[in-house]
């Protein structure tokens, strides 16, 4: 059985608990969760949906759609979280100070976040943003993992330089230790590998330790 066996019985069972526009209408703050982040478009979405079921977050061709935070349930203890994407230039000024204020408020305040997901599109990676976020992970101890999505527009060859490229920038550039994969929507490449990752955050060896203790 692979570690992430229990993980993946729980996705398919996701459900949608709410949307919230200010940091105030979350969720209670606890137990863990995993929130998916990235430049508007880049794939969070579709990606939350290939590793839950289809059709659980809203995905469009139009950039911008996910506005709110959005909560899923795996189950008690357990959530993943759907960002806004950030870096849309044609959402109004007013707006993109909103999402900016509530998505730091979100990111610094969240005491169950335990992992982030930055989802970014293999064709335009590590954008100014997704550098800061990075940065943002690295300083605050959260680990974080990058989805290249949209794998499937590159051939394979040229998909793995890429990963590579990236892998490299991290590193060397950016001295982030986060981990990198492709990742494909379509044709659910990756899926597997991200589940372990997922599994490793919201199933982390301490907690079970703890609760055997209790049980003795
Ligand atoms: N070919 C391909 N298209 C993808 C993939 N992932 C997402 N898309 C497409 O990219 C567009 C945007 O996807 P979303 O999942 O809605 O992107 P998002 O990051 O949630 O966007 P916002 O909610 O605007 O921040 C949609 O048209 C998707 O069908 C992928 O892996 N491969
Ligand atoms: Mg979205």
């Amino acid at each position: 059985m692979s570690s992430s066996t229990p993980l993946v019985s729980l996705c398919q069972q996701a459900t949608f608990i709410k949307s919230a526009s200010l940091v105030t209408q979350c969720p209670p703050d606890i137990g863990l969760e995993v929130a998916f982040a990235g430049r508007s478009n880049a794939g969070k979405s579709s990606a939350l949906n290939t590793l839950t079921h289809a059709r659980l977050a809203r995905t469009s061709k139009t950039p911008g759609r996910t506005q709110l935070i959005n909560f899923f349930r795996l189950d008690e203890e357990r959530r993943l979280v759907d960002l806004p994407g950030y870096g849309y230039a044609k959402v109004p000024l007013e707006l993109k100070a909103h999402w900016q204020q509530h998505l730091d408020a979100y990111l610094t305040g969240r005491r169950s976040l335990a992992g982030l997901v930055l989802v970014m599109d293999l064709r335009h990676p590590l954008s100014d943003f997704d550098c800061m976020m990075l940065e943002w992970a690295r300083k605050s101890g959260i680990p974080a993992h990058v989805l290249l999505s949209k794998a499937d527009k590159l051939a394979f060859g040229a998909a793995k330089n890429e990963l590579l490229k990236v892998q490299a920038r991290m590193r060397k550039e950016l001295r982030s230790d986060a981990t990198v994969q492709l990742f494909s929507s379509p044709k659910r490449q990756g899926v597997e590998q991200a589940h372990e990752v997922l599994a490793g955050w919201l199933f982390p060896p301490e907690v079970e330790a703890g609760q055997a203790d209790g049980e003795s």
